[in-house]
């Protein structure tokens, strides 16, 4: 077998984005494009000799076929060992978990996440440092600028081997370790949370629907709720991850998981529900027709958070992204403990949560984790529910509205318009900075505004600096408006509208939450111009 030197050119567009490279299968089928990418995150390591990647990802199609050619440019780069995820299959919290436990130099992920899959879908690779955690900006900005250099890569010509089989394998003398996904995984949790009470709870007649959305998260979810915690058999849905997780969009909301929010919202509805998406990063939480948003979600794990054994000494800190609702920041306050603004995107939580700064962690598109690993955790996020709701008692519904109760409201919702052009998405924000520096002091509707800004994030521990990262209108009576461009779709571009209501009073707590907004969602459209930039009267997802 022999190391073979392959002279390839350049693709423009190899920019990671939000997380990680995202673009269509087809893409990705172009020859040398997966290799190039790959080629190009070695050559921004150091000496791999000796060192452990780990490699897998969320099953979707095109990960059998891309997980060898990584292998073999593994063994080409001179790693000692791969820990492969039998099947190809990682969750992507489960890569951050096996990397960290077994000390890695870091892992390859294959995954576009909550982007629909198969052969017209969407594919994505990321790169974690040796943390678990999602490669910085600085790193993927290095990666992206060798991408434009590269003249050739390295791969062994070693033939394909059987990921199937659970094992030791050799690729070019390169060993290979299948394992089980789940083990490790399964491990971290069991040490974070009390099994004992969720068992209890379920055996005492508790149910819950878990949707993994013919997902990664399906054979986790299985493995931990209906084995190590005994919920009945058929509690797991669509738990057989599929190449094209059967024609669903695997993005764990109101709109994409349909099917969950029917069956709650329904007579004789399980206690509980949740989802998680393509890699099992991402959770949705829903009561008895009772949707809870991310945000809220986040903060009453934090009010709560000494319930789970892992946290019983409390929290160091939060964090949270800046479109998240500000629910967290009232716990922070009331803990008296630090609350982080940080950018869109998990990568910027890796260094507060390495530096003990941050426990908790959250976005508002349904993430959320902890100093656990270094990504964001979906069944994590189930379990800590479960624990909530084994030792407290009640239902999702009375556990949420008495937190309003205590802290307050934050009515909050996202408006999605996908696939616009990306010159109309430019040019609304290019719009909306101009406007800027006159807006403070406007007054719009019944709202007047305090502040208006291009939100700059400087990290508290390494200094590193963020711009241009979401257009911040903020109101007297802390309301909010948040635009910005996602960095994870494939086609056209994506205008994000964040909105947020803050409501002290409970009587108030009831309303409908696109009602509440209604005041906001309109000065939203005619400060940016929305329907004239886009040609959209109406927004393509709201959540
Ligand atoms: C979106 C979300 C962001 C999340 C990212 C990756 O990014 O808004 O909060 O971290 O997806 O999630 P964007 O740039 O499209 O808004 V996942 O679960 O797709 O890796
Ligand atoms: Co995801």
């Amino acid at each position: 077998m022999a190391i073979r030197t392959v002279a390839t050119t350049p693709f423009p567009g190899q920019r990671p984005g939000t997380s990680g490279l995202r673009k269509k299968v087809t893409a990705f089928q172009q020859p040398h494009f997966l290799e190039n990418f790959v080629q190009s995150v070695f050559d921004m390591l150091g000496d791999a000799t000796g060192k452990t990647l780990v490699l897998g990802g969320d099953g979707r199609f095109h990960n059998r076929s891309a997980i060898q050619v990584v292998l073999k440019m593994a063994a080409a780069r001179g790693f000692a060992r791969v820990l492969l995820g039998q099947g190809g299959i990682l969750s992507t919290p489960a890569a951050s978990c096996v990397i960290r436990k077994h000390g890695a130099m870091g892992g390859i992920i294959l995954s576009a996440s909550h982007n629909p899959g198969g052969p017209d879908g969407d594919f994505g690779i990321k790169y974690n440092a040796a943390n678990g955690g999602p490669a910085p900006e600085a790193l993927t900005e290095a990666i992206y600028e060798r991408t434009l250099a590269l003249a050739e890569y390295r791969i062994s010509d070693a033939p394909d081997i059987d990921i199937d089989t659970r094992g030791e394998h050799t690729v070019d003398g390169m060993r290979v370790e299948v394992i089980d996904p789940v083990a490790d995984y399964a491990e971290l949790m069991a040490q974070l949370f009390d099994f004992g009470a969720i068992r209890r709870l379920f055996a005492g007649g508790f149910s819950m629907c878990f949707d993994a959305m013919h997902a990664v998260c399906g054979p986790y979810a299985h493995a931990i709720l209906e084995g190590m915690l005994g919920a009945p058999a058929g509690t797991v849905i669509n738990g057989v991850p599929l190449e094209d997780f059967g024609g669903l969009h695997p993005d764990p909301n109101p709109v994409n998981a349909e099917q969950l929010i029917e069956l709650m919202a329904a007579p004789g509805a399980p206690d509980f529900g949740a989802a998680s998406d393509g890699d099992a990063d991402r959770n949705m939480i829903v009561g008895r027709n009772f949707p809870v948003t991310p945000s809220d979600s986040l903060a009453v794990l934090a009010a709560n958070a000494t319930v789970a054994p892992g946290y019983a000494g409390g929290l160091a800190g939060i964090a949270r992204s800046m479109p998240t609702s500000r629910a967290a920041d009232r716990v922070a306050e009331a803990l008296g403990v630090p609350c982080y603004e940080t950018p869109t995107g998990w990568k910027y939580f890796g260094t507060l949560l390495d530096a003990g700064k941050a426990t908790l962690c959250g976005e508002e598109s349904y993430g959320t984790g902890s100093r656990h690993i270094r990504e964001k955790d979906g069944l994590w996020a189930v379990l800590y529910w479960l624990n909530l709701l084994a030792v407290r008692g009640g239902s999702v519904q009375d556990i949420v509205t008495a937190h309003w109760q205590r802290f307050g409201r934050h009515y909050y919702s996202r408006h999605d318009y996908e696939a616009i052009s990306p010159d109309a998405a430019r040019l609304l924000m290019q719009d909306l900075r101009i406007k800027l520096a006159y807006m403070a002091g406007q007054k719009m509707n019944h709202y007047e505004v305090q502040s208006a800004d291009d939100f700059e994030y400087t990290d508290p521990v390494d200094s590193s600096h963020a711009s241009q990262q979401g257009i911040r209108i903020m109101m007297t009576d802390g309301s909010r408006i948040v635009y910005r461009l996602s960095g994870t779709g494939t086609e056209g571009a994506t205008l994000r509208v964040y909105l947020e209501r803050y409501e002290a009073d409970p009587a108030q707590h009831h309303l409908p939450t696109q009602q509440a907004l209604a005041g906001l969602i309109a000065i939203a459209d005619s400060v940016a111009s929305i329907v004239l930039h886009t040609g959209r009267t109406n927004p393509t997802v709201i959540t």
